[in-house]
């Protein structure tokens, strides 16, 4: 591409022609302008298909436009006329390959074939489908104990797919189920249920239109959930306040200008989105959410005493939670000068959202990576969950709190068994069903099957989806561990980092992508999955599969577990991939939440999931919902160096997670390039650096161990002091593996304190 590298702010609001004009081009540029508006057009409809992008609920189909331009991006990036071919792979030796950027890569195209490494002339090769899944069996059966595999997921797998893959694996031997949500919303999987006794959000599309106050934590949705901006928007218009904390000023986050909206694009308005942008130093949130709720303590007493309106809701408070006294403490030993300088906002700016948080009579509490992706991830979220209860905005109308999930299925693949700690009443409903007896012990998340591979423990990996060579932390030591395992197989629809960091032996297995018609023995399949609000509802492609030889990703489940289990196994899987339907019901006969599945997927816009945390029934140990204390601000040693920042790693406008659409990033006003680190003016000066110097950016460990990336662009940019941003993943050499959450394991890709070396013009640069 002939993009120019360049910096240069962005002054227009989110959205707007920018967006329609960069979806314009996302389809020419994969070849399927004409095609891909057809595609679009089924995208989130009834009978449709539901959107490969993130996954933000679609209200109930009321305009034929329910899409954004990320969403049209993922979509035309599927539906590519481009092919990765045989022939392409034949001419390409993997060692070539990996001087290619994940970007060139992607451009390749869709894979049309199932292939194998071939180390002699170190290329992939044509394989049949035969051969992969016995190459699979052969692995498998040789291992002398089935916790040696490890069996990952990414969280575009439907439920369907996701229920078989988890029934192989654990008829199979294993619980050991690293899921790309171990470095996404674990933290709150984790975190949540000890105080609300659920590990899921507790508001629907609707509350968005009826809160009076909406707090974002973390959360950047006018690029990650750009269909949030409509809710937001429209909240906005109706007088409600929305209030951010994000160390960017992201643009969506101050002003927007909805593409759906006619008036808008016509007239070149824009609706403002956030009265306050609170610009919190990174790894600052706890510092944030205990000086709000330490000023709705003290306006609590105060009001005790002058006999005013509670600033606290008692009624709430004593009859549905825990922890009050402790908490109070905890505030009360809280000095303003630690929150101040932890956070780095004034005691002021947090006064001002405590006030208007107190003001609220409904608030919904939203929250995404920069929130869960720290070493405190669960604590965070434990926190703001405290926040909500204090005002008793759990289980009320309008109000709630709303994690913001990543991939468009990933809760729903959790909701259906791909757990690593699975619970009694899963396994027994298992056997129960099937008649074999799952494993009990606990298995591997994705940290832990990264420190069993590099201990030699773990043999074979096997990926449904996803692209983990390059989503992990601490690529210097995984990526060697990665290769040094027996098989890697990748079940993937695109050509990425993971298919080029494999195993002594290495399978990439094509499958079927959402959009894509996904014919078996009983006919055309729907699949289903679950968005961010526990909404459950059904999704059917329609395109001319990418080649003939692509197998949907259930069919490939059944490949692999037949071939493995042979006549060992219980379960009929032919008869199952045969018909999803039958999936669904034993979806339904393991989980009794999904009682009438079949039957309730028909009604356009699918089912909720009953959440007891919205009813105010709190499934936890005492019954009540938990107010739980975090000691301290959570600091970090590593921070008392002198020339210690704070790193934090971020999506630009222009990327699904590892898969990059372009090396551009137009709200943050970078053209053509990705090797930029943003800070804030001060803060170049304050190292005797200056604008577009190049900087090597090392972090600042304690186990000996040189983490580095070089060459690095400074780019100036208003942040907070003590911080840096760069993006997502060439960072992710730099993140340690044991910088996790000690809770949930999430690791702490939004802060490394590192430290910058200036490149010399003759070396270290580029
Ligand atoms: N187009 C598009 N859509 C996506 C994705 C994508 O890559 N592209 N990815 C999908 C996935 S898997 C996920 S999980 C979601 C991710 O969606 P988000 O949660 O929005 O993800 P990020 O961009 O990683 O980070 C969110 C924000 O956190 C801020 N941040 C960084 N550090 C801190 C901190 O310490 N405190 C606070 N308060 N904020 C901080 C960043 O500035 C950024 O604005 O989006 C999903 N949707
Ligand atoms: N530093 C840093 N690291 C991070 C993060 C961060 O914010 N900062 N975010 C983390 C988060 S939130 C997440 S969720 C992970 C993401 O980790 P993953 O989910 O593993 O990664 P993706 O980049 O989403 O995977 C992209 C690949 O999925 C394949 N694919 C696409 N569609 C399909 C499909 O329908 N079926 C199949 N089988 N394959 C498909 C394609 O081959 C594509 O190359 O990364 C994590 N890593
Ligand atoms: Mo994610």
């Amino acid at each position: 591409m002939g993009i120019v590298k360049t910096i240069r702010p962005y002054h227009q609001p989110a959205g707007g022609w920018g967006a329609l004009k960069a979806m314009g081009e996302a389809l020419v540029e994969q070849h399927v302008a004409v095609s891909g508006m057809a595609t679009l057009a089924h995208m989130n409809q009834p009978g449709g298909f539901d959107c490969p992008g993130c996954a933000w609920p679609d209200p109930q189909h009321t305009s034929p436009f329910e899409y954004c331009e990320n969403g049209a991006k993922a979509v035309a990036w599927e539906a590519t006329a481009k092919r990765c071919t045989p022939e392409f792979l034949a001419a390409h030796t993997v060692t070539d390959l990996e001087e290619w950027n994940d970007f060139e890569l992607e451009m390749v195209g869709r894979l049309t074939h199932p292939m194998r490494y071939d180390e002699r002339s170190d290329t992939y090769v044509p394989v049949s489908w035969e051969e992969a899944f016995a190459t699979i069996a052969r692995h498998l059966n040789a291992l002398p104990d089935p916790n040696m595999a490890e069996f990952y997921t990414s969280g575009r797998t439907s439920n369907e797919a996701a229920f078989l893959y988890q029934l192989f694996a654990r008829e199979y031997g294993t619980n050991n189920f690293p899921d790309c949500s171990n470095m996404c919303h674990e933290a709150t999987s984790v975190g949540l249920p000890q105080s609300l006794g659920v590990g899921k959000g507790t508001v629907l599309l609707e509350d968005f239109d009826k809160a009076d106050a909406i707090f974002i934590f973390g959360q950047n949705p006018g690029t990650n959930s750009p269909r949030m901006m409509t809710s937001l928007r429209d909240a906005s218009r109706r007088g409600a306040t929305i209030m951010s904390f994000n160390p960017f000023r992201e643009r969506a986050l101050e002003r927007f200008q909805a593409p759906q909206n006619p008036v808008e694009m016509a007239t070149l308005t824009a609706t403002p989105i956030s009265s306050r942008l609170f610009q919190v130093r990174v790894g600052g949130d706890v510092a944030v959410i205990k000086g709000m709720m330490k000023w709705l303590v003290e306006a609590d007493r105060l009001a005790l005493r002058e006999d005013g309106a509670r600033v606290l809701d008692w009624d709430f408070i004593r009859g549905h939670t825990a922890g009050i006294e402790a908490l109070v403490a905890d505030l009360d030993a809280t000095h303003w000068a630690d929150i101040e300088r932890r956070s780095g906002l004034s005691r002021d700016d947090i006064e001002c959202a405590a006030r208007a948080y107190a003001r609220s009579k409904c608030a919904i509490l939203a929250f995404g990576m920069g929130l869960t992706q720290h070493r405190h991830g669960a604590q965070n979220v434990q926190q703001l969950a405290n926040l909500a209860l204090l005002r008793g905005n759990i289980g009320r109308e309008g109000s709630g709190i709303c994690p913001v999930r990543g991939h468009s299925n990933v809760q729903g693949d959790r909701t259906v068994g791909i757990t690593e700690v699975p619970g009694p009443a899963l396994l027994d409903a298992l056997a129960a069903r099937f008649g074999f007896e799952p494993p009990r012990a606990h298995g591997h998340n994705v940290v832990t099957a990264l420190d069993a591979m590099l201990r030699g423990e773990a043999r074979v990996f096997i990926g449904m989806g996803g692209n983990f060579a390059a989503a992990i932390p601490d690529w210097g030591a995984t990526q060697a561990a990665l290769r040094r395992l027996d098989l890697t197989v990748q079940v993937s629809t695109k050509l990425n980092r993971s298919h080029l960091v494999h195993g002594r032996e290495a399978l990439i297995l094509p499958c079927l992508g959402r959009t894509e018609l996904d014919l078996q023995a009983g006919g055309a399949q729907a699949v289903t999955v679950e968005d961010s609000m526990s909404m459950v509802h059904a999704s059917k492609g329609m395109n001319p599969p990418a080649s003939e030889q692509l197998m949907s990703e259930p069919a490939i489940v059944a490949g692999m577990a037949r071939a493995t289990l042979g006549t060992r196994s219980k379960v009929g899987w032919e008869r199952l991939v045969g018909d999803y339907a039958l999936i669904r019901d034993d979806i339904e006969a393991v989980f009794p939440i999904f009682e009438g599945y079949n039957a309730r997927i028909a009604r356009p816009g699918g089912f909720h999931l009953a959440s007891p945390a919205r009813e105010r029934i709190w499934a936890t140990p005492s019954g009540k919902a938990n107010l739980l204390v975090c000691e301290g601000l959570c600091e970090d040693p590593a921070m008392t160096d002198p020339e210690a920042l704070w790193l934090t790693s971020v999506r630009s406008h222009d990327q699904y997670n590892t898969t990059l659409y372009s090396l551009s990033d137009r709200y943050r006003g970078v053209y053509g390039q990705r090797d930029v680190l943003f800070l804030n003016p001060a803060e170049i000066e304050r190292r005797g650096l200056a604008a577009d110097d190049r900087v090597d950016i090392v972090t600042i460990a304690e186990d000996g161990v040189e983490r580095r990336v070089r060459g690095f662009r400074v780019v100036p940019h208003a942040f907070p002091d003590g911080a840096c941003a760069a993006y997502y993943p060439e960072m992710n050499p730099l993140v340690p593996l044991a910088a996790h959450d000690p809770q949930s394991f999430t690791p702490s890709y939004k802060a490394v304190p590192v430290r910058l070396e200036k490149c010399t013009p003759a070396g270290g640069g580029r």
